[in-house]
C-alpha cells in the first residue's frame, strides 16, 4: 500500500539481510560510543523509544523542549555517521548534500511515538530518509495539519522511507511493535534511523 501524501515513498526491501546485519554492526559501533538513552519530553515525561545519534548533532528533548545538540547527555560528540548509512542516503536521494544528523530510535515490544511533525529542522526542502530494522513498526500517516483522517502501514526490517515534497511535514508516528516478528536483533525490538539535513 502507499500513503496519499505526496512525496512518500516506500522502498520494501530496500536492504537485503547482509545490508541489513552491515547497517546492524555500524549501529552498534555508534552505541558503544554513544549509549542509548531515553528523553522526556518537554512536559517532563519519559519517552518509550530509547534514542542515540551520530553525524555533527543528535536530536534531544526535555523541559527545555526539542532540539538538535552537538554533543550526548555524557558530554561528548556524537559518532560519525557509518558509511553504510551515508550509502543509503546518496543512494535513494541522489544527493550529494550530506545529512547531518542520523537519528537512531530504539523501540522494545511496548515503546511507540505519538504522530508529530519533523520540523526541528532548518530547510524543510531536504528530505527524510528513514530505515527500518528487526521488528515490524506500525507507522501511522496523516496530513500536513493535525487532525483528520490517517493511513497506516507495517514497516518491515529493511525497508526504507523517504519523505519529501508534502509528505515532509506530515504528521507521522509508530503505534506499535510486532515483537517477535524479526530475529535480526538477539534481543528483539526494533531500530529506526532517519537521516536529515539540520542546519
Ligand atoms: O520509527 C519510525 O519509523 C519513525 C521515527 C520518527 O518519526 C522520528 O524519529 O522522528
Ligand atoms: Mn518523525
Amino acid at each position: 500500500m502507499r500513503f496519499s501524501v505526496k512525496g512518500f515513498e516506500i522502498h520494501s526491501g530496500f536492504l537485503n539481510i547482509e545490508a541489513q546485519r552491515a547497517v546492524l554492526d555500524a549501529v552498534r559501533g555508534v552505541v558503544a560510543k554513544a549509549p542509548f538513552f531515553r528523553p522526556n519530553t518537554p512536559s517532563g515525561k519519559p519517552m518509550s523509544v530509547r534514542m542515540s545519534a551520530a553525524g555533527k548533532y543528535g536530536w534531544f528533548s526535555d523541559r527545555n523542549g526539542y532540539r538538535y545538540v552537538s554533543q550526548h547527555p555524557d558530554g561528548t560528540p556524537w559518532p560519525a555517521i557509518p558509511a553504510e548509512v551515508l550509502e543509503i542516503w546518496h543512494g535513494l536521494t541522489g544527493l550529494e548534500r550530506q545529512p547531518e544528523c542520523c537519528l537512531i530510535n530504539y523501540y522494545g515490544p511496548d515503546a511507540k511515538l505519538g504522530l508529530h511533525q519533523d520540523r526541528d529542522e532548518a530547510d524543510m526542502r531536504w528530505p527524510v530518509v528513514s530505515v527500518s530494522l528487526g521488528d515490524d513498526g506500525l507507522f501511522r500517516m496523516g496530513n500536513v495539519t493535525r487532525g483528520g483522517k490517517t493511513e497506516s502501514h507495517w514497516l518491515r526490517s529493511g525497508d526504507v522511507v523517504v519523505m519529501g515534497g508534502d509528505a515532509r511535514l506530515a504528521y507521522h508516528g509508530v503505534d506499535r511493535i510486532r515483537a517477535g516478528s524479526s530475529t535480526l536483533l538477539p534481543k528483539g525490538g526494533r531500530l529506526n534511523l532517519t537521516l536529515r539535513v539540520v542546519e
